[in-house]
């Protein structure tokens, strides 16, 4: 490709500061703690095990993938569709390198990833691309539905996975609430699909931003 191609990014994306990262690792581990003892879980645990008695160690179950983040565009160093026309987008390049406060406002588990939501704001949706929820089999999600940050991934699933499992979720009309936890209310959406929405949303530093492998 011309060299205008390779200066695009992987992907664009706000990038959580650092020492908040460790909180978020902390707090979704804790939930996957508590989420492992519940009985409602464990009458659900042949979705992610496929045998009713086999155990699962959900801490073990999910790899860490690199530094946390949301990301807005997966340009794939241009090669992506719609890549140019998101990096020259004038609010991509005005905001480029700018502080924003994320709001992480629900915790998602699946049997392929766990990740947190992310409740955009005006101002960030600016920075979303139009056709992000596109990838949503259901009927159209508002904007910025997919907006999440992957916190982890079973073995052999790609990150990319963790924004689908997201629309799926919200694209089911509603799930069975199984109880009201310290962190917020849990409900189950079936077929190994468990969303916590947060009492008090996760206000983090992040820096908007992109990664080049
Ligand atoms: P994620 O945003 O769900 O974590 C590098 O692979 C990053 O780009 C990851 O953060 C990944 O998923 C995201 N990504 C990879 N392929 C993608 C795609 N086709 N669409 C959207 N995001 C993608």
């Amino acid at each position: 490709g011309s060299l205008e191609e390779m200066s695009l990014p992987l992907y664009f994306g706000w990038f959580l500061l650092s020492s908040i990262q460790d909180k978020v690792r902390c707090t979704s581990m804790d939930f996957l703690k508590t989420l492992d003892t519940l009985e409602a879980f464990k009458k659900h645990l042949i979705d992610f095990t496929g045998k009713a008695e086999k155990e699962v160690d959900l801490e073990q179950y999910f790899q860490a993938k690199g530094t946390l983040h949301c990301t807005t565009m997966f340009c794939n160093y241009g090669k992506a569709e719609g890549a140019k026309e998101y990096a020259q987008n004038p609010a991509v390049k005005d905001l480029y390198g700018s502080a924003f406060e994320l709001s992480l406002s629900a915790l998602f588990v699946t049997p392929r990833t766990v990740g947190a939501r992310v409740s955009l704001s005006e101002e960030q949706l600016l920075l979303w691309p139009a056709d992000a929820e596109k990838a949503a089999e259901s009927a159209p999600l508002p904007l910025g539905s997919r907006a999440h940050v992957t916190l982890g991934c079973a073995e052999g699933v790609e990150p990319l996975q963790t924004g689908l499992d997201l629309l799926e979720i919200l694209a089911l009309p509603n799930g069975e609430l199984i109880e009201e936890m310290e962190l917020g209310s849990l409900t189950y959406y079936g077929e190994g699909r468990w969303l916590l929405a947060l009492r008090e949303p996760i206000c983090t530093p992040a820096c908007f931003s992109s990664f080049y492998d």
